[in-house]
């Protein structure tokens, strides 16, 4: 079996298949390492985010994991890049990138406005 590295953070479990990717969309944190978890379950699907320098296969029976760290926020878009079959073209999910502090900010404003 190779080796595979070492979960970096939290992991998310991203299963394709003809022709989705389940979930369609995930929301990541800007600096927060997670590791993302891949399998297909049918055929040898890929998954390439070009805006954040991923791009691998997706095979049946296997995990594929992908450690990453986000340094730009924005929506994204990941996408089968290994032809699959006829639906090919449409097989794309969402990431979304926030700023780690927007949450906590907004939580602490919160906490400020409830101050006398
Ligand atoms: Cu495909």
């Amino acid at each position: 079996m190779p080796i595979q590295p070492e979960p970096a953070g939290p992991v998310v479990k991203i299963t394709a298949s003809q022709f989705h990717f389940t979930p369609n969309r995930i929301t990541l944190l800007k600096g927060q390492a997670v590791t993302l978890e891949l399998t297909s379950d049918d055929v040898t699907h890929g998954f390439m985010i070009r805006q954040l320098k991923i791009d691998a296969d997706i095979k049946p029976g296997k995990l594929t994991h992908i450690n990453v760290t986000p340094d730009v926020t924005g929506t994204f878009k990941a996408i089968c890049d290994h032809y699959c079959g006829f639906g090919h073209g449409d097989m794309r999910m969402t990431i979304v990138v926030q700023e780690p502090r927007s949450q906590s900010a907004s939580a602490e404003n919160l906490r400020n406005n409830e101050l006398p």
